[in-house]
């Protein structure tokens, strides 16, 4: 109780005025009071790396400024929050872009510059925060960024990881996994929060007790573990407003085990106090497929009943009334890993405040929203029976009672229709009998989303089929999109000046519709001299960074042509391996004047294989061995050259992105539920060779087909070509490259034998024969437009003042107003 000590709001007001100046003085003694007292370092001697943490603690303490007053503000207003479940956040680097959004990056490098630094360079020296695999969790992060931008009344929870995503290191051509100990020199982005903590249970049993007469269900857990927040700011662009992405780790409780203690067990008794911590510890690596692990179950358990229990006490203070609980919270679940929300939500209704089932289940129904980020309905998570009844007993019985009312409404419209009862049950009978996850959060959620149309598509005519033909009105299409912040602003600020200046203004920045302005411009040669400038600079940072990391010197002349992403069968990096095989092969078999006409490409493959995915590493190793043939062929020289990009990551892709003129995006379609870093290369003015898939039918149309470059199957062929299976042979251009890999043209001849296997005698699942006669087709129609510069950059221009429809202000406000019902709050102050 603060009493008679109310603070003097006037008086606090006025002395936060007078700290935190933005002026270039303020900003630098700002900076060495942190060297000196934070990093603990002499201000007379200190290098990069600490220059840097002084300088992150300065912007921090900005943010956290901004961060209180939003919520603050929020709290006073109390508007309806959104609150997003997500068990992956890839957010990368936090320095540049803080000091973007929160405006002040030209004061920050001005008063470096007079310490006798350089902004950029200390901001080469912060690591990626990389708590998540691929693109479902750095749309994640995009869209915090948005929600923070748009003013809107957000949290986001997830997990922190004590290691993140593996690094990926390359011996002799093979990926290797380390781990990545991103906290080991600290953390100057989070805030921990010792007092923000909760128990969270698990194990136990369930008995039933009579309470007022009724009889309840009571969990009496046997572990309970300590989540401790460690807290985020997210700050907005163009506004005051910073939102909070709070962040749970894993402590050992303090009811600890009196037995073990009393008994003079007391290094046993230490010991599992600490495996506690092992919850939060590791990210799983497999962006697919957790299916059956303990731990997994146990990560998604403890950050969701961790943030349930901070949303309930923050609804708590200011409601008496659970009927108010739906005007007040939203619940975003991302992807099915956080849907035993659903459950836990029940439990604390039902058994902790004693509501009635029914009254229960309808606020349930009112509050959660999913996304569905997958297509193939093995991507869709399941849990064993035996293991959810072990760990989370009381979940168990709640989902059971979920699924009995599920089934008595299901009979209401298809009467004794058992199979297709039996596939819209959440449980799952069979060989190992299990609870469909996503199945529970179709019956409860009042929206399911899909990532674009054509996924949409899929979720409505294959995956849930009889859901929808149920419930149609829950279906919905939110296209992904990513922020212009980050993939503009931040990574090319080149580009970022050249739209301001065509545009006149930089309004863009927060409405990115006005890009489209740009179209008017197409054609000026004074916009595509600047425009072919500032390619060419992002060129030569690129090759430099090749260069380090490689030792390949590669030609600004030629196209960069890139594909950037996880290895993964259905993205068909082996169908851009075969490409370049074909190409190395057209090329060793021309006369010099032919060779005269090749347009001189270097190829660019970056991406991780989770550390099980054999096929996966093969690929890669496939990278290396072309990589090294062609690279040392005096016969090819400049012509052609194969890099493989180590380590794969945000600030990896920052780099990479505005330097490429090309990028690939492969997948078979019907396989990629969205894709986004097609958006970020369309951003950046890099045209795309795609096949039509995901997002990228919806890019075609926005910027017309005619300025990419599409191939392939299409979505509804994809199922009668597989049929055919076997006879469809490819080409015979096709059978000559496979050959080439088979009989060791590039080494390692029995290791990629079983690759040349699936393509061919396999069936070819993944239709690459099919697609490789369209495949090389595109790949000269894009050879062909790059000899037409003018054409070229038309092209360009026109892909970055199309992409406007990708950014994940339009996903956000969408899911505001679709599915969330929530309103912006904008902190005055
Ligand atoms: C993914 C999809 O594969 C990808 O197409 C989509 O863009 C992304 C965000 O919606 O989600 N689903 C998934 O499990 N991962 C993805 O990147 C890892």
């Amino acid at each position: 109780k603060l009493g008679d000590r109310k603070p003097k709001v006037e008086k606090m007001f006025g002395l936060m005025d007078e700290f935190l100046k933005n002026d270039s003085i303020s900003l630098q003694k700002d900076i060495l009071d942190h060297v000196e007292f934070t990093v603990a370092r002499s201000r007379f001697s200190f290098d990069d790396f600490e220059a840097y943490q002084a300088l992150a603690h300065s912007v921090r303490d900005r943010l956290i400024e901004r961060w209180h007053d939003t919520h603050q503000y929020f709290k006073k207003k109390d508007p309806k929050r959104i609150y997003f479940l997500s068990l992956e956040f890839l957010m990368g680097r936090s320095l540049t872009n803080s000091v973007t959004n929160l405006g002040i990056q030209d004061q920050y490098a001005d008063a470096l510059t007079q310490l006798g630094f350089e902004f950029e360079v200390l901001a080469e020296q912060e690591g990626d925060a990389a708590l998540g695999n691929g693109g479902l969790a750095r749309f994640a992060a995009c869209q915090m960024d948005s929600l923070a931008t748009l003013d809107y009344p957000a949290w986001g929870y997830g997990l922190r990881y004590q290691y993140g995503l593996f690094r990926q290191i390359i011996v002799d051509g093979f990926q290797h996994e380390q781990p990545d100990f991103w906290l080991n020199f600290g953390n100057p982005w989070e805030i921990e929060r010792v007092h923000v903590s909760y128990p969270v249970k698990f194990y136990g049993t369930v008995e039933e007790e009579v309470l007022n007469g009724r009889k309840c269900k009571i969990w009496i857990p046997g572990e309970s573990v300590e989540a401790v927040a460690y807290d985020n700011p997210i700050p907005g662009y163009g506004t005051r407003n910073a939102i909070n992405l709070r962040l749970w780790a894993a402590k050992p409780s303090d009811q600890y085990d009196m037995e073990s203690y009393t008994t003079g067990d007391y290094i046993n008794a230490i010991v599992n106090r600490q495996k506690a911590e092992t919850i939060s510890n590791v990210l799983y690596p497999d962006d697919r497929s957790y299916q059956g692990k303990e731990l997994r179950l146990k990560q998604q358990y403890f950050f969701v009943s961790a943030s349930l229990q901070d949303i309930m006490r923050r609804f708590k203070d200011l409601h008496r009334s659970f009927d108010e609980f739906p005007e007040k919270v939203a619940l975003q679940i991302n992807d099915t890993h956080p849907s035993i929300s659903i459950a836990e939500v029940m439990r604390v209704l039902v058994d902790e405040e004693h509501l009635d089932w029914s009254k229960a289940w309808d606020i349930a129904c009112r509050i959660f929203s999913v996304t569905i980020h997958a297509v193939q309905p093995e991507g869709l998570e399941k849990i064993p029976v035996d293991l959810l009844g072990s760990v989370l007993p009381r979940h168990l019985e709640i989902i059971y009672e979920i699924n009995y009312r599920l089934m008595e409404e299901l009979k209401k419209s298809f009467g004794q229709d058992y199979d297709k009862l039996s596939r819209m049950s959440i449980i799952e009978e069979g060989a190992v009998k299990s609870i469909r996850m996503a199945n529970l959060s179709l019956a409860c959620c009042h929206t399911v989303n899909g990532v674009s149309r054509v996924h949409l598509e899929t979720l409505k005519t294959r995956v849930f089929k009889d859901f929808y033909a149920l419930w149609p009105q829950k279906f919905q299409c939110k296209t992904n999109g990513v922020t212009q912040r980050r993939w503009i602003v931040v990574s090319n600020p080149s580009l970022c000046s050249i739209i301001s200046k065509w545009l006149g203004t930089e309004a863009w920045i927060r409405n990115v519709d006005l890009i489209a302005g740009l179209r008017e411009y197409a054609k000026d040669p004074d916009l595509h001299t600047e425009w072919k400038n500032m390619k060419r600079v992002n060129k030569m940072r690129l090759a430099e960074y090749i260069e380090t990391l490689t030792s390949v010197k590669v030609s600004l002349d030629a196209m960069f042509d890139v594909q950037i992403k996880r290895i993964h069968e259905y993205k068909r990096q082996l169908l851009n391996m075969l490409g370049i095989i074909h190409r190395y092969d057209c090329i060793k078999n021309m006369d010099e004047s032919d060779k005269r006409r090749v347009v001189p490409r270097v190829c660019i493959i970056g991406g991780k294989a989770a550390p099980g995915y054999e096929v996966a590493k093969k690929i890669i190793k496939l990278c290396h061995a072309v990589a090294d043939k062609v690279n040392n062929d005096p016969d090819v020289g400049d012509l052609l050259k194969v890099v493989f990009i180590p380590d794969y990551n945000v600030s990896v892709a920052e780099l990479v992105i505005p330097g490429s003129d090309l990028s690939q995006h492969l997948s078979t379609a019907g396989h990629e539920a969205s894709g986004t870093g097609c958006m970020k290369f369309l951003m950046n003015g890099c045209l795309l060779l795609a096949t039509a898939d995901g997002s990228a039918v919806e890019i075609a149309e926005e910027i017309g087909a005619e300025n990419m470059f599409l191939f392939g199957a299409k979505v509804d062929e994809v199922p009668a070509l597989r049929e055919k299976g076997t006879t469809l042979k490819g080409s015979l251009q096709f059978a000559r490259v496979v050959r080439m890999v088979r009989d060791g043209y590039f080494g390692f001849k029995d290791y990629f034998k079983s690759l040349c296997d699936i393509v061919e005698d396999g069936g070819d699942f993944y239709l690459l024969g099919y697609d490789f006669a369209s495949y090389l087709e595109a790949q000269a129609a894009a050879d062909r437009a790059f000899v037409d510069q003018e054409k070229w950059t038309q092209m360009s221009i026109l892909s970055t003042a199309g992409s406007g429809k990708f950014s994940s202000d339009r996903t956000i406000e969408e899911y505001a107003q679709q599915s969330w019902g929530i309103e912006p709050c904008k902190c005055p102050f």
